[in-house]
């Protein structure tokens, strides 16, 4: 448990931080920006399917008070949030999988539905 309400805050945003840093890294590769690299682009996803299992643990009751970005909605639809941080996790796992294996259209295709979750729940519940 969290012996204060920041540091559950703080939990959550390293990360997202962590994941936005692997995830990028990722759309970076896959959209040319840099080389492809399939070793480390496995390496990525392996840790965004380890990471998103992080934050949620983070949203504690309380911790809408703080420095957060985090909108109220987080907490009044809370099933709704955790279903989201779900499919998020399970898509990340489908990711991992695929970019084990020699499938690149594949593979974008699993990082299209993976960044989907973030966009999607960035839109509901995530201060712009
Ligand atoms: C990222 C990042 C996000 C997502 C989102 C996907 O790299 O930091 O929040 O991808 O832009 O639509």
């Amino acid at each position: 448990n969290f012996k204060k309400t920041d540091d559950a805050i703080e939990y959550r945003q390293s990360a997202f931080s962590l994941l936005a840093y692997n995830f990028g890294d990722m759309g970076a590769m896959l959209k040319g920006k840099k080389p492809f690299d399939a070793e480390v682009f496995a390496m990525r996803a392996d840790n965004v399917a380890a990471l998103s299992k992080l934050p949620l643990e983070g949203f504690t009751p309380g911790s809408d008070k703080g420095d957060t970005e985090a909108l109220p909605k987080v907490w009044t639809e809370k099933a709704d949030f955790d279903a989201k941080m779900l499919q998020l996790q399970k898509d990340s796992a489908a990711l991992a999988i695929a970019a084990k294996a020699d499938d690149k259209k594949a593979l974008k295709q699993a990082f299209m539905a993976t960044a989907k979750n973030c966009k999607g729940c960035h839109d509901s519940y995530k201060k712009d």
